[in-house]
């Protein structure tokens, strides 16, 4: 059997940690949670900077997918960073950053997740 015989099959995916840095929001607690392939897998507690959650996610998906970070906002902005996640972007634990745009200093880190893809 051809070692790519594994390819229609499914992959796991475990989130382990969620990190937020710094506020997403100008006022008040963040209200993070997190996105795959656009349907909502967790929602975390409020939090401020620097406040480490466990969202402990294991679940299962075929291809690729997107993991998407997000924080709760009145409209639609709720969006802060998203990684394809899959065999095609590397097996393993990984790291993800999401980045804000801060006047004067540009781009800093606002959320680390890190997540894990395998067979
Ligand atoms: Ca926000
Ligand atoms: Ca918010």
């Amino acid at each position: 059997m051809p070692a790519q015989a594994h390819h229609g099959g499914a992959h796991y995916l475990d989130v382990p940690t969620l990190t937020c840095w710094t506020q997403n929001d100008p006022s008040g607690a963040d209200e993070p949670y997190l996105k795959l392939n656009g349907s909502r897998i967790w929602t975390g507690p409020d939090c401020t900077p620097i406040t480490t959650m466990y969202p402990g996610i294991t679940t299962t998906f075929w291809n690729q997918v997107y993991l998407d970070i997000m924080e709760d906002d009145f409209g639609n902005d709720d969006f802060c960073g998203s990684v394809l996640v899959g065999p095609q972007s590397g097996w393993g634990q990984q790291t993800y950053y999401s980045y804000k745009f801060v006047s004067g200093l540009g781009y800093i880190i606002n959320y680390q997740m890190e997540y894990t893809v395998y067979q």
